[in-house]
């Protein structure tokens, strides 16, 4: 048995979703952009993001991030998030992970700071109470009344969003949004992407079902079904920015009118948007929330381990 250190990392979740942020240990990536340190993680240390995110070490709900030093001297750093199958464009829970992070290695005070990611540079502003709001990248309905047909007949019909990921959102579904019913809820929207996913939009990787809320204080209720069959504990800040985008291109939500966002757990966020250009419907969505820590962990291999790399 030889045991090393591959990396310490600060785990936190934001309304139940869980983020790993790497603080010491992750691979060098290299300069230039995040897109192209995002190419080099992929075709270089692949393996670093499956050791971290898959289990044994890892789970299936579980974002990784890692903290890189910005390519822009007014960004304070670039971030890629990344998960058990894959990368992703932005993550809006992740984003609240970090700077709740960094916050507690005192490595940022209150106030807006900038970060790249592989789709843009979003703001994220860190409230003196903890919680976080995460302007995001320009974010759009890309089309209208798309129906997937899934193979057992059932038709669906939503809009696609991008929001830093891409969003199939469907609020005439039928299924009740209910905690007890993810097993469900989670067979039918991987049915749902199978079907749009064949039929003209192979990037969308993230489902989006919205019901009524349960708190009567909120605006609405999703789940939202992540690129590796996990559902979001939170409201998803991606997905909260594609319903934003969505609201917005309808016209039933005015710019700067907050929105609250309940997720299957009950967990919320709350958003609100501006036109960024009212003609091409591409608004700026803010997104806020609140992280909590959940332990420093070290992580090791075993070089004996058949498994230390991610199952
Ligand atoms: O909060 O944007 C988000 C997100 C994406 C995938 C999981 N969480």
């Amino acid at each position: 048995m030889k045991l090393r250190t591959l990396a310490t990392a600060i785990d936190s979740h934001t309304g139940g979703e869980p983020t790993r942020v790497i603080i010491d240990g992750m691979p060098d990536l290299g300069t230039g952009s995040m897109g192209e340190r995002l190419s080099r993680f992929k075709q270089e240390h692949d393996g670093f993001r499956r050791a971290v995110t898959r289990e044994p070490r890892g789970s299936d709900v579980l974002v990784g991030a890692i903290v890189l030093p910005a390519e822009s001297l007014d960004a304070m750093a670039g971030v890629i998030f990344f998960n058990n199958v894959g990368y992703l464009g932005m993550c809006g829970h992740g984003t609240i992970g970090v700077m709740t992070t960094l916050a507690h290695l005192g490595r940022i005070q209150p106030g807006v700071h900038r970060l790249e990611t592989p789709v843009g540079t979003v703001s994220a502003e860190l409230h003196p109470d903890g919680s976080v709001s995460v302007i995001n990248v320009p974010s759009f309905r890309a089309a209208t009344g798309v129906t997937a047909c899934c193979a057992d007949g059932s038709v669906y019909t939503g809009d696609v969003a991008w929001a830093g990921n891409w969003f199939f959102l469907v609020a005439d579904h039928g299924e009740a949004l209910a905690l007890d019913r993810v097993e469900v809820l989670t067979e039918r929207s991987w049915e749902i992407r199978r079907a749009i996913n064949q039929q003209g939009f192979p990037l969308v990787d993230h489902i989006e079902l919205f019901g009524a809320p349960k708190d009567p204080g909120g605006n609405s209720r999703n789940f939202v079904l992540c690129p590796g069959k996990a559902y979001d504990r939170s409201p998803c800040g991606t997905g909260t920015s594609a319903k934003l985008a969505c609201l917005a291109a309808n016209g039933k939500l005015e710019p700067g009118v907050r929105w609250i966002q309940e997720s299957i757990l009950g967990s919320r966020f709350t958003g609100h948007y501006r036109w960024l250009d009212e003609a091409k419907g591409i608004i700026e969505p803010t997104v806020t929330g609140r992280a909590y820590l959940t332990g420093e962990n070290r992580l090791w291999i075993d070089s004996d381990d058949p498994f230390g790399w991610g199952i």
